[in-house]
């Protein structure tokens, strides 16, 4: 029987080649378990450190890599209808905005937390998100944004959704550095996240899965590699807030 906390540790420090390795020999057990208490523990944890400035960006990076490793064994088998996912996510940066290692990073939190998650790349036009949710069945739709010029689209796909009789069946939520929960508000989206690991929060808040406390981890899981000094928060650099944005 293979110790399933060694896997969310491996996440944990992003030890991908373990990983792989330990959820190759976890396939004798019940996959749902080591995706919950393996890949998916070891991404909660990580999502809490990254908002406890405990991990940064390149922490987080690897952390995902490593769990993407282990997803890659098991997708074939959850494919096969073995797990449902909590839920159909379609995610994308907003047309004419090419900015997505924050979008990459939402995409693989919401994946480590067990959703089924539809990455439509960047510059996505809004009748891509429509299409998605109508064709993939996807219920949350996620919008980036690191342009003041591009954030307008996050309200033109929100009213193309209205617009496509989809408003209550699916969810918005958006984000990005000049990105605010008033900007939200403004816009009619549903939710808002500052960062990628809120963002997995307001996603299951939005479609009413619990949120719950991941699991601590073990003494000796310490980070992968010692965090830089300063968290490099895309926030504090960033465009003007979204109050100035035109809608
Ligand atoms: C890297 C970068 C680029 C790279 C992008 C590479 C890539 N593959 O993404 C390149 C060089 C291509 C680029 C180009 C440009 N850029 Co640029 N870029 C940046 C920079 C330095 C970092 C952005 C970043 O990756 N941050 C790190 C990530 C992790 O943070 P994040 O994106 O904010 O994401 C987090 C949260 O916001 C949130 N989040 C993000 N998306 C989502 C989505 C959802 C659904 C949720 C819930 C949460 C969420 O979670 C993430 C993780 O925690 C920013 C400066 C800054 N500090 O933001 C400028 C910045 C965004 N760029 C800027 C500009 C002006 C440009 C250009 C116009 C420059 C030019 N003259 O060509 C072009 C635009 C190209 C285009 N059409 O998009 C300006 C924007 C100013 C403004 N008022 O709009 C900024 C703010 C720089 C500045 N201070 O002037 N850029």
């Amino acid at each position: 029987m293979v110790d399933l906390t060694k896997i969310r540790d491996g996440v944990i420090n992003g030890k991908a080649d373990e990983v792989k390795k330990l959820v190759q020999e976890a396939l004798s057990e019940p996959v749902k378990e080591v995706l919950f208490q393996g890949l998916i523990a070891g991404m909660n944890v990580v999502g809490t450190k990254f908002k406890n400035n405990e991990f940064y960006v390149p922490e987080v990076l690897i952390a995902a890599r490593a769990m993407k490793t282990g997803m890659a064994i098991l997708e074939p088998i959850i494919k096969g209808g073995a797990i449902q996912p909590l839920g159909k996510v379609a995610i994308g940066t907003v047309k004419g905005d090419l900015h997505d290692i924050g979008k990459n990073l939402v995409a693989m939190m919401l994946q480590g937390a067990g959703f089924e998650v539809h990455d439509l790349g960047i510059d996505v036009p809004p009748e891509k998100f429509i299409e998605a949710a109508k064709t993939q069945g996807c219920t949350l739709i996620g919008l980036s944004a690191l342009l003041t010029t591009t954030m307008p689209q996050m309200k033109t796909v929100v009213d193309e959704i209205a617009k496509a009789g989809l408003k209550g069946q699916v969810k918005v939520i958006i984000g990005g550095a000049p990105v605010t929960q008033s900007y939200a508000d403004e816009i009619g989206a549903d939710g808002y996240a500052p960062d990628a690991a809120s963002a997995v929060d307001v996603a299951k808040k939005l479609l009413g899965i619990p949120v719950e406390k991941p699991a601590a981890p073990a003494k000796e899981a310490a980070p992968a590699k010692a965090p830089a000094a300063k968290k490099p928060t895309a926030k504090k650099a960033a465009a003007p807030k979204a109050k100035k944005a035109k809608k």
